[in-house]
């Protein structure tokens, strides 16, 4: 049984609380013919286009949209959204990311679409009936996201996209694409666009195969035309609304690792408890104790900056910049060392195909790049401290 004692914490109200018991134990029964069935993970398309059906099924996309558009909540709360996460996380990475795919894609919508634009989404998407994606990167346009030279221009009454979008996720399953591109110079001259996935102009032009295997893809736009009211807010505010919408989502990848943290921890007790060594069992061992210390310190620690931004974001209502960045580079960083630590316990069975813990090890990699580089939350967390000083006079 996880150890869930940080729902008592002061960051989290009693429907959080509920919505952990209740999220669980429907992870528990629904999951496990999803993700553990023999092609699960060879075709993970097919397998996401379920998960995310079974997740609209089982009322939790609802949590990824506001309640007027078939939404659970009045608006996006960032610590049901981070509960989500963590606990399909735990119990499954390909779960956690069908869920906040369908988040991260419609999240523009949702913050900066017109009502027509939400009318046509979100209720789809809070179903499962529609698979969403968010297109920023590019091959020269990973954390300096500025520097994209996807173009899009008005023409009449449509607006034309022309260029490549890479590493984008749910690329060829997606129904819908949030796109990013260039309207005129620097991060002012980007807007954003709803394109959906049977445009003419569109295509996949290569699946990308990764080490913990989700959908992935190269897109190319060529004289995509989509209508002018497909546009998300005004010319120039593009950048405004990728940046406004990672600041909710990077919180809630913090809050993934940590389940596949806890998860990793885990596996690493059990483990070190049944395995006997030297006329005793694994956790007598000093060593092992102080890797089992050392990751349930992390894991707490990571909790209380993942819960301490979405709280921010949620009661507050402050721009949470810093706290997401704080929480998404520390969460993910000492995700990847506790898994470590667990594959370490595990000795050679930590790295046998089919063992939790090897996939936890391959799950975790990502997260430190997507949404934001480690480097990237630096970067932010930096800048932010620094302007603080800047502000009171050197
Ligand atoms: N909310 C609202 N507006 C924001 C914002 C936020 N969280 N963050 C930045 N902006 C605004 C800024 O205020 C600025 O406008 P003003 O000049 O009017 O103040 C504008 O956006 C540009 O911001 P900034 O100057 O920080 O842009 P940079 O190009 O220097 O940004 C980093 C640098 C590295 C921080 C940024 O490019 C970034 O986050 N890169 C990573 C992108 C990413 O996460 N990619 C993964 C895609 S999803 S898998």
């Amino acid at each position: 049984m996880a150890d869930q004692s940080y729902l008592d914490w002061p960051f989290l109200e009693p429907q959080h609380k509920q919505l952990a018991s209740d999220i669980d134990a429907w992870a528990q029964s629904e999951l496990p013919p999803l993700v553990d069935a023999p092609d699960a993970h060879d075709d993970v398309d097919k397998t996401c286009r379920k998960l995310v059906k079974a997740l609209g099924e089982g009322g939790w996309l609802r949590y990824c949209v506001p309640a007027a558009y078939g939404g659970a909540l009045e608006g996006l709360d960032v610590r049901c959204l981070s509960i989500i996460r963590e606990t399909l996380a735990r119990h499954s990475g390909l779960a956690d990311f069908a869920f906040a795919m369908q988040g991260l894609g419609s999240g523009p919508i949702t913050i900066f679409g017109d009502d027509r634009l939400k009318q046509r989404y979100l209720p789809a998407v809070a179903r499962g009936d529609k698979i969403a994606a968010f297109a920023l990167s590019e091959e020269e346009a990973g954390s300096d996201a500025a520097a994209m030279t996807t173009s899009l221009r008005r023409q009449d009454d449509e607006i034309v996209v022309d260029g490549e979008k890479l590493w984008i996720s749910n690329g060829g399953i997606a129904d819908f694409y949030t796109v990013f591109a260039r309207t005129g110079e620097g991060s002012k001259g980007v807007s954003a666009v709803i394109v959906d996935a049977d445009t003419d102009g569109l295509a996949i032009a290569e699946r990308i195969e990764v080490i913990a295997p989700h959908p992935l893809a190269r897109l190319k736009f060529e004289n995509c035309r989509v209508p002018a009211d497909n546009q998300l807010g005004l010319d120039g505010e593009g950048f405004k609304i990728a940046l406004s919408t990672l600041d909710i989502f990077r919180t809630t990848v913090g809050a993934a690792a940590l389940g596949l943290a806890r998860r990793a921890l885990d596996e690493a007790s059990h483990r070190a408890l049944a395995r006997k060594m030297f006329g005793g069992a694994l956790s007598d061992l000093p060593l092992a104790q102080a890797m089992l210390a050392e990751m349930a310190l992390d894991i707490d620690a990571a909790a209380l900056l993942v819960y301490r931004s979405a709280w921010t974001k949620d009661v507050k209502k402050t721009r949470v910049t810093r706290e997401a960045a704080m929480a998404k580079l520390f969460a993910t960083d000492e995700a990847q060392q506790i898994i470590d630590k667990a594959v370490q316990l595990f000795g050679g069975l930590g790295v046998t195909k089919g063992q939790k813990v090897e996939e936890l090890y391959r799950e975790i990699r990502a997260l430190r790049i997507y949404e934001g580089a480690s480097e990237v939350q630096k970067i932010v967390i930096a800048r932010e401290h620094l302007g603080r000083f800047a502000a009171e006079g050197v």
